[in-house]
């Protein structure tokens, strides 16, 4: 069979691209921070269902790295806009988390910048802190490096900052109900200011240095 490279084109559009990234604790392991059942529900049915829906969106078209859609988000509707930050932004997330957190090293390059922009760890935390309480409605709040600066800011929905070249994320916490409802009520102060201690600060830091 001589190869035809529009049929591979049209089946390589049709096969589904994006996967979900496999968590490395087990679903009950950030209890009581985040119990198993938020687990369950957050990984197995929002975030499959993200991803589900952008294979579905995308079928017949590009799926570029999810990366690249994000930073060039502008070029598609809503539906994609809405699922492919929601696959990224957990995708982030899974990681900037692990059981009993990691602990906060000062002398970190991220724990140098955090003290130069915030004046002290808890001048970021209490910033992050209320910038995530004061996103109205769903949505995340985000600590990114703009142009070598840290910066705190929140997106609506699942917008990342990248879709608005706001920076590149290296901590983000979900203030979406569905993220802290089950442990925290309505109180989502008390939801970022557990977050804190289930944070992979070494994570962070990789991520901040890697440029
Ligand atoms: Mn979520």
């Amino acid at each position: 069979m001589t190869y035809n490279s529009k049929v591979y084109q049209i089946l390589e559009a049709n096969t589904p691209k994006y996967y979900p990234e496999n968590l490395s604790y087990g679903l009950k392991d950030l209890s009581p921070v985040i119990n198993k059942q938020t687990m369950n529900f957050h990984y197995n049915e929002h975030y499959k269902g993200y991803i589900k829906k952008l294979n579905e969106l995308l079928v017949n078209k590009p799926k570029p790295p999810i990366v690249e859609l994000i930073k060039n988000i502008k070029k598609y509707d809503t539906g994609v806009r809405d699922n492919a930050g929601g696959y990224y932004n957990h995708s982030l997330f899974w990681k900037f988390i692990t059981p009993k957190g990691s602990k906060f090293d000062s002398n970190s390059e991220l724990g140098k910048a955090i003290k130069d922009e915030f004046d002290s760890f808890n001048g970021f935390k209490n910033k992050f802190i209320e910038t995530g309480k004061s996103q109205f409605g769903s949505g995340w709040v985000w600590l990114v490096k703009k142009n070598n600066k840290l910066e705190v800011l929140s997106t609506p929905n699942q917008d990342n900052p990248l879709m608005g070249n706001n920076g590149r994320p290296i901590l983000g916490c979900d203030v979406w109900e569905h993220a802290y409802y089950l442990m925290n009520g309505p109180d989502r102060s008390q939801w970022l200011s557990n977050f804190f201690s289930v944070i992979h600060w070494n994570h962070c830091n990789t991520l901040y240095i890697s440029d």
